[in-house]
């Protein structure tokens, strides 16, 4: 990460993507811990856009009865589609506050159209204990945090439902990693699309590193643009239990940090998304201060100086 990046936070306080009450606080809870002055001290401008609001549309239903509060849901994914694609037009860094990760169906809608126009494609690194790939008509929690990253890529059972994409992620150009619970309907919907999926089980046996760093050679090539959405559950609920879906196993604090470090480095990353945030179920703001802390690895904050080493 170079200095002197232009970043904008934008709150995106919707839970309506999940059953589990608590996320709307997350933007404040992340503010609160400090996530602004953590960037700026690192070098870098940083301006609060505030929270978004979302259009008003009243209820909706859907053929799959699962599925609840779809309408609050399209008002979040139009808002943050806007938003998205207005600060990277304007040649500006989103960092998205989230909110549950339903809010990353228009973060990423929104960056993604702003990086069509520029003429470069669009990667997608998803740091997640989930794959969030199902369709309206696969979900059966319906919980909709649970479909935004298939919803990008312009996967069919969207149409007419979620609003329409002016741009879509390509699949190819996707990586998760610290994935460790997938659904039967993800998992085969995963396997069509060829997405790059690194479970934890591939981070045990092949370290954070070769997986990350993989990925991020495929994006420099391309000369693609970066957004990671880092969901509170990639972490282990040991050192991060403010979250609704806890997984066990998951990312250590080393590993995290590393990860942020890596994706620095390379200063590929040009939005992010923090998800998933839940201070009702947090320790005193732990988790809160541990996803600045990430955040600031993610900005430049390292120990010693950067390594010498070139990768
Ligand atoms: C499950 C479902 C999910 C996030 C939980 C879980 C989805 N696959 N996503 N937490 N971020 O309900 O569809
Ligand atoms: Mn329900
Ligand atoms: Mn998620
Ligand atoms: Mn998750």
């Amino acid at each position: 990460m170079s200095e002197g990046r232009r970043v904008i936070l934008i709150g995106v306080p919707t839970q309506a993507g999940t059953h589990q009450k608590g996320c709307l606080m997350g933007p404040d809870a992340l503010r609160t811990a400090g996530i602004g002055d953590a960037i700026r001290e690192l070098g870098h401008t940083v301006e609060d856009w505030g929270n978004l609001a979302p259009r008003i549309l009243g209820d909706m239903t859907h053929a799959n009865g699962a599925i609840h509060d779809l309408g609050e849901t399209i008002g979040w994914i139009e808002a943050a589609t806007e938003a998205g694609a207005r600060a990277v037009g304007q040649g500006l860094f989103p960092v998205f506050l989230g909110g549950d990760h339903s809010m990353s169906a228009g973060t990423v809608a929104g960056v993604t159209r702003a990086a069509r126009a520029s003429g470069r494609p669009q990667f997608v690194l998803w740091l997640d204990a989930h794959s969030d790939f199902h369709t309206p008509d696969t979900t059966t929690s319906g919980n909709l945090h649970g479909t935004p990253l298939a919803y990008v890529t312009g996967l069919s059972g969207f149409a007419g439902v979620f609003p329409d994409l002016e741009a879509t992620v390509d699949p190819a150009n996707i990586a998760m990693i610290g994935i460790r619970s997938v659904d039967p309907a993800e998992r085969a919907a995963l396997r069509q699309h060829k997405v790059e999926v690194h479970d934890m089980r591939r981070v045990d046996q092949l370290g954070m590193s070769s997986l990350l760093m993989g990925f991020i050679e495929r994006v420099r090539a391309a000369n693609g643009l970066l957004h990671v959405s880092l969901d509170v559950d990639f972490l282990d609920p040991e050192i991060a239990p403010a979250v609704g879906t806890t997984v066990p196993g998951g990312a250590t604090f080393r590993e995290a940090h590393l990860v942020m470090e890596l994706i620095c480095d390379s200063g590929l990353m040009t939005s992010l998304d923090v998800a998933e945030l839940n201070p009702f179920l947090d320790e005193r703001g732990k988790t809160a201060r541990l996803m600045v802390d990430l955040v600031a690895s993610l900005f430049g904050r390292s120990v010693m100086d950067r390594p010498t080493i070139s990768y």
